[in-house]
């Protein structure tokens, strides 16, 4: 009893304390190679189903680094996709059907629902680098000013991908009337931080939708983190 008591108090810390990004005083180039200032940073998984069905290793897998600076949150995908596959190319529609890069962020981790705001953002970054979200009129839009990214097949190992993003935070009141200028990050702050890929190598929808957090179904539902920031996991800037 007291075994599981400690057992549930201690993965219930783990589940809440922040992941700590270290700072780098040199600004990383997003060219889909890791430079030497990636060894600074530590690897995280994208091992949970989020939704679809489970891929095999060689189908699926991937893992990611953060690592920050005043202007950017920087991040680092090593994915594994046995076919890269872009069906629609219209990025503003079916984008979730089509392989892409799903970065949720949330730059003050206010939490909450985010469908048709932006007090969080969960930008669909699609194989030609655009970035797309929906918007307060419920339709998608491009948020390719928000962040830049690049993709490269690795040197000898081409079934693998390094994915660079620099991604710039935006206040929890940004709107698309109005949109404001990104904030400067700071050692300490918080922020809600998820990454997932969608995974289709053919078929007419999604395959596999992979991510990096733990999502607590809602009636079965694990694919949360396009409408609720709660379910982002959260990450603490560190000098
Ligand atoms: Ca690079
Ligand atoms: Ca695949
Ligand atoms: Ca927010
Ligand atoms: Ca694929």
């Amino acid at each position: 009893m007291f075994r599981t008591f400690l057992f549930s108090s201690v993965l219930l810390c783990t589940q809440v304390s922040a992941t700590e990004v270290k700072h780098t005083a040199t600004p990383i180039k997003v060219d889909g190679i890791a430079e030497q200032t990636w060894d600074n940073a530590a690897w995280h998984p994208m091992a949970y189903l989020m939704a679809d069905s489970l891929p095999k290793s060689e189908d699926f897998s991937g893992r990611y680094k953060l690592l920050w600076d005043n202007q950017y949150l920087y991040l680092q995908a090593e994915i594994t996709d046995d076919i890269l596959f872009d069906k629609t190319a219209d990025p503003k529609v079916k984008y979730w059907e089509d392989d892409c890069l799903e970065v949720f962020i949330d730059s003050d981790a206010s939490g909450g629902n985010h469908q048709y705001n932006h007090s969080a953002f969960a930008y669909h970054i699609a194989l030609d680098n655009q970035a797309v979200d929906l918007g307060e009129d419920q339709k998608a839009h491009l948020y390719n000013d928000h962040l830049t990214s690049r993709w490269q097949r690795v040197h000898q190992q081409p079934e693998k991908i390094i994915w660079e993003v620099a991604i710039k935070l935006f206040p929890n009141n940004y709107s698309d009337n109005q949109p404001l200028p990104p904030i400067t990050l700071k050692p300490e702050q918080k922020i809600g931080f998820m990454l997932a890929y969608c995974d289709n190598d053919g078929s007419a929808t999604r395959e596999h939708f992979m991510g990096s957090h733990k999502i607590e179904p809602v009636n079965g539902d694990t694919n949360r983190g396009w409408i609720d920031a709660n379910v982002f996991g959260n990450i603490s800037l560190k000098k």
